[in-house]
């Protein structure tokens, strides 16, 4: 039974603005408090938040870390995340003072591949380059030779992170005749492996020296962290492109900008940055980066399926059921 088992109407705190079904829902089933301006809210606004709230609905771009948590009340006891991703909360501290955690899995998952393999597209083929020039007015007719950019039919896809959005990308690369390789902590059961046509590499580097296009797809923790360090985007072939719709740290944009700019890595396409929403300047010369605003899972249906899951996850903790989806305790 949860702590807040006799409460029928837990006072829920949400830090931004949800899709309006369910912030009537949440109006409906709990004393919830919604940031109807949508700002993001400031470290001090977080904390008189967990100092009041009995459940916290936090986003990506709430910092919610050990000095947050230190102004947390004793009655603050779920952080119920709209959103799969949690590196923005420090479990830790959460898990020291007894606070649950839960997030939003397997709703974003077909959207976000769908993102990644836009992505994958519009980078060899310089799609966005030539809209670019079409609504300049820079655009003179058709050429033979006028931006052409490479085939993705044939080529090898390194995917870095085999869980459900990788294994999405993966499924969408074999429709485009894609090679799929994939780099994970654990090797997939065989018949995973079979199903998606995709061959493991246990040691990164050498997945990395030889694949055409790199889709990072793992999540974001103290092992991720520059896991595409400096040293290890230099080990990329110069015509390959990375695609990164995870979380902008686990790749050293700084490397990565450097690299695309002198030719040693032909280019990239970015919905994540390592200080979302400000973009590393390098990056925004470049013109064979695509460069996106986190919108991954930017659909009406998705967001809306996310909300839901927070909706689910809250009731049955205020129920005194353990909700579906924990992310600590596990
Ligand atoms: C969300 C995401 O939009 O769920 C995630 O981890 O990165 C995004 O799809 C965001 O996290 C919402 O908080």
């Amino acid at each position: 039974m949860s702590q807040m088992g006799n409460k029928n109407r837990p006072k829920v705190i949400v830090t931004r603005k949800l899709p309006d079904s369910i912030e009537t829902r949440m109006a409906e089933l709990f004393d919830v408090k919604l940031n109807l301006a949508d700002t993001p809210m400031s470290a001090d606004q977080l904390k008189a938040a967990v100092a009041e709230a009995d459940v916290l609905v936090p986003t990506v771009t709430d910092t919610i870390d050990a000095d947050v948590l230190s102004a947390a009340g004793e009655q603050l006891t779920l952080i119920a995340n709209f959103g799969a991703g949690v590196d923005h909360i420090d479990l830790t501290a959460a898990k020291d003072r007894g606070i649950k955690v839960t997030n939003t899995p397997g709703v974003l998952t077909e959207d976000t591949a769908d993102l990644t393999m836009a992505l994958l597209l519009s980078v060899p083929r310089r799609l966005f380059e030539g809209e670019k020039i079409l609504r300049a007015g820079e655009w003179t007719g058709w050429t033979p030779t006028f931006l052409m950019g490479h085939r993705i039919e044939g080529k090898r896809l390194g995917i870095i992170g085999m869980g459900r959005i990788g294994r999405a990308v993966a499924r969408r690369a074999r429709a485009f005749n894609i090679a799929v390789h994939y780099h994970n902590r654990t090797q997939l059961p065989q018949e995973v492996e079979g199903e998606l046509e995709a061959t493991y590499w246990e040691d990164l580097d050498q997945m990395l020296g030889r694949m055409d296009i790199v889709s990072v797809n793992c999540p974001l923790t103290a092992d991720t962290h520059h896991l595409l360090n400096r040293t290890r985007l230099k080990k990329l072939q110069p015509h390959a492109v990375i695609i990164n719709t995870a979380r902008g740290e686990i790749i050293d944009e700084e490397a990565l900008a450097d690299l695309i700019e002198v030719g040693r890595i032909a280019g990239a396409g970015l919905d994540v940055f390592e200080a979302e929403p400000t973009i590393n300047p390098k990056l925004l010369e470049l013109d064979n980066v695509v460069l996106l605003p986190h919108m991954g899972s930017a659909t009406i249906e998705g967001r809306t399926a996310m909300g839901e899951k927070v909706l689910i996850n809250i009731q049955a903790y205020a129920d005194g059921h353990r909700p579906p989806d924990r992310v600590l305790p596990i």
